[in-house]
Order: C-alpha cells, then structure tokens, then sequence
C-alpha cells in the first residue's frame, strides 16, 4: 500500500508556535525575589515587557527606594543572560528585556536626583566594536547620582575618543565595558596611548568578557565586577588616590 505523507512525519512540532514553545522554559527563569513588587519587575525584565517593569518601577521607588531597584533589574537580566546561554532567548527577546530593563533604571536614576555639587569627573565607555552597554549604563547612572560629573562617550567607541575625552575634561576617572573577548583588548591599547600622552590616572575596567588578570595585566587597569561599586572607584579617584593603590585596594591580583 503506497505511504502518505502523515505515514513518514510528525508535522505537529512544526506547527507548534515558537512563543509556546518556549514559554516553559521562560517560566523556569527563577524568581529573584520573594517581594511581589521587585519580582514583577524582574518578571518584566525577562518578559520584555516595558509597561510592566515601568508600573511595578513606580511601585518599588514609592516603597523601597531606588536602589533596591536597579539590584532587581541587574538580577532580572541575570536570567535573561540564562536563557540566552540555554538557547532559549535570541537577538529579539533579549534586545525587547534590555529595552524593558533601561525603562526601570531611567526612573531609578530619576528618583536618585543627582546631587548638585561635582565631586570629580569620570570618563566612561563602552570598548571599540562592542554595543553591549547595559552594565555600563547602570554604573553611570549610580556614579551620577552620587554627585560626579560623567562623561559618557556611549558604546562601540574609538580608542582615540576616549584618550581625547580624558584630556580635554581633565577626568579623575576613566572607565570601560567590554562583553566581547573580541574587543576588551582596546583597553589596553588605551591605556599605552594615555601613557604616550604623559597621562596617568585610574582605568576602571568591567563587563562579563572581562577578568581581573587581564586588567591587572597593563598600567593604570584596575577590575571591577559590580556597577554598585562604581561611585566608590570615582569617590577614591577624585580623591586623588592613585592606580597602584586603587588597584591594591579593590584587586586580588596586585
Ligand atoms: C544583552 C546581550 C546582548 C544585547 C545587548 C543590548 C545592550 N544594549 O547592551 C544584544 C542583543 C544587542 C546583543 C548583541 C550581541 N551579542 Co550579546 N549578549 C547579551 C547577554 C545576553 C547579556 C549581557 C548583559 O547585558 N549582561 C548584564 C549586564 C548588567 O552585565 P555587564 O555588562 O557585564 O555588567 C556587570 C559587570 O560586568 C559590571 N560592570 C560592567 N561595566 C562596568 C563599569 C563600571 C565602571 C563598573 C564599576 C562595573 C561594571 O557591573 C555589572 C554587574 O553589576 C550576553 C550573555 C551573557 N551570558 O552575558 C550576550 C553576549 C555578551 N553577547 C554575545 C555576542 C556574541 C553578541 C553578538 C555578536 C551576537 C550576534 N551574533 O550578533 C552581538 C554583538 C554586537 C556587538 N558588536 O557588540 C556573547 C559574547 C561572547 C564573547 N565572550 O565574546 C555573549 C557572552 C553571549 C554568548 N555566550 O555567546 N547581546
């Protein structure tokens, strides 16, 4: 008897919405906090839901301060960074969260007001050829609202660039985000041009492609894991403390 096509194939998974499929596996991203509130906003983060995480946002800032919200986001898009790396999310679903998450951590910024003296001026940038500038925007809008002046160049940004900013604003502080094994290598390259210049000052050096020994590795590099320390390294740079020490202080590898 001659075979059909229903004999040789299984059409149903093909015919199974991608967003169903995938919405089990979204599900499984784990709850960050046993507040409703803060979870909501994770869930938003996660979901690439804007309205969600800027109602939720307006929630938490009348009741439990910015702060605690830029930890939720951070930790929101920790699982987004999960179900990245599980195959779950691709380029749209994880563009939609940190559209969603920059919703919440402009408000946050907001409600911190930036205060109005300028403690000292921090250069700040993402690395030549990477866009990835969400750790990086999370450590500006804290350092700002403890009272720096920042000078943010944005992402993928020339080396040259940011040698000519540190000059021209007389910058306490320097600082890079690279997410790219590809691309964190212009920090180095930075720091050898600020040297030629004469220029000395602390490179504070993050985001996920980045490791401790590599920054330790040139002049002036001092590693940074958490955005929440970033007014810290600015309090200690204007404060006139140098690399060596800066690097001493907060680094393992010396
Ligand atoms: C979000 C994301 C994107 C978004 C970026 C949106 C945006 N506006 O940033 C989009 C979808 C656009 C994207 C694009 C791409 N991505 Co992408 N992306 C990610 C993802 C899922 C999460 C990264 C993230 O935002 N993490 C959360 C933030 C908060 O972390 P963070 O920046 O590291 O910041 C923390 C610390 O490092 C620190 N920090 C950072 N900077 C600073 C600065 C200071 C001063 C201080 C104090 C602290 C500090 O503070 C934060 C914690 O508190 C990762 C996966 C992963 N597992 O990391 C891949 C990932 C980074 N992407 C990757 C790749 C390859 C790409 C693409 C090339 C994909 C493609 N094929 O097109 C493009 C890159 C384009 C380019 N030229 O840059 C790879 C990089 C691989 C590698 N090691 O080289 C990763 C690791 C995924 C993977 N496993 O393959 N991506």
């Amino acid at each position: 008897m001659a075979r059909t096509v229903a004999d040789i194939a299984d059409f149903t998974p093909i015919f199974v919405r991608y967003d169903v499929k995938i919405a089990p596996k979204k599900r499984g991203a784990a709850d960050v906090s046993t507040d409703p509130v803060l979870q909501a906003i994770a869930r938003g983060v996660v979901e690439g839901d804007e309205d969600a995480v800027s109602e939720a946002t307006d929630k938490a800032l009348a009741s439990k301060g910015p702060e605690a919200v830029i930890d939720t986001l951070i930790a929101g898009m920790r699982e987004v960074s999960k179900l990245w790396d599980d195959g779950v999310y691709y380029l749209p679903q994880v563009i939609l969260s940190s559209d969603a998450l920059m919703v919440g951590l402009t408000k946050a910024e907001d409600a911190m007001g930036g205060k109005a003296t300028k403690k000292g001026t921090v250069v700040m940038h993402c690395a030549h050829g990477d866009i990835h500038d969400i750790g990086k925007n999370i450590a500006a809008a804290l350092i700002r609202a403890n009272g720096f002046k920042v000078i943010d160049l944005g992402s993928d940004v020339p080396e040259d660039t940011v040698v000519k900013a540190v000059k021209e604003n007389k910058a306490h502080l320097v600082t890079g985000t690279a997410l790219m094994t590809t691309t964190m290598s212009a920090f180095a390259k930075i720091a050898d041009m600020l040297k030629k210049e004469g220029i000395e000052l602390p490179f504070v050096c993050g985001g996920g492609a980045v490791s401790e020994e590599y920054v330790t590795s040139f002049d002036m590099g001092v590693y940074a894991d958490q955005a929440k320390d970033g007014p810290a390294f600015a309090a200690d740079a204007a404060s006139g403390m140098s690399w060596q020490d800066m690097r001493a202080k907060w680094n393992l590898v010396v």
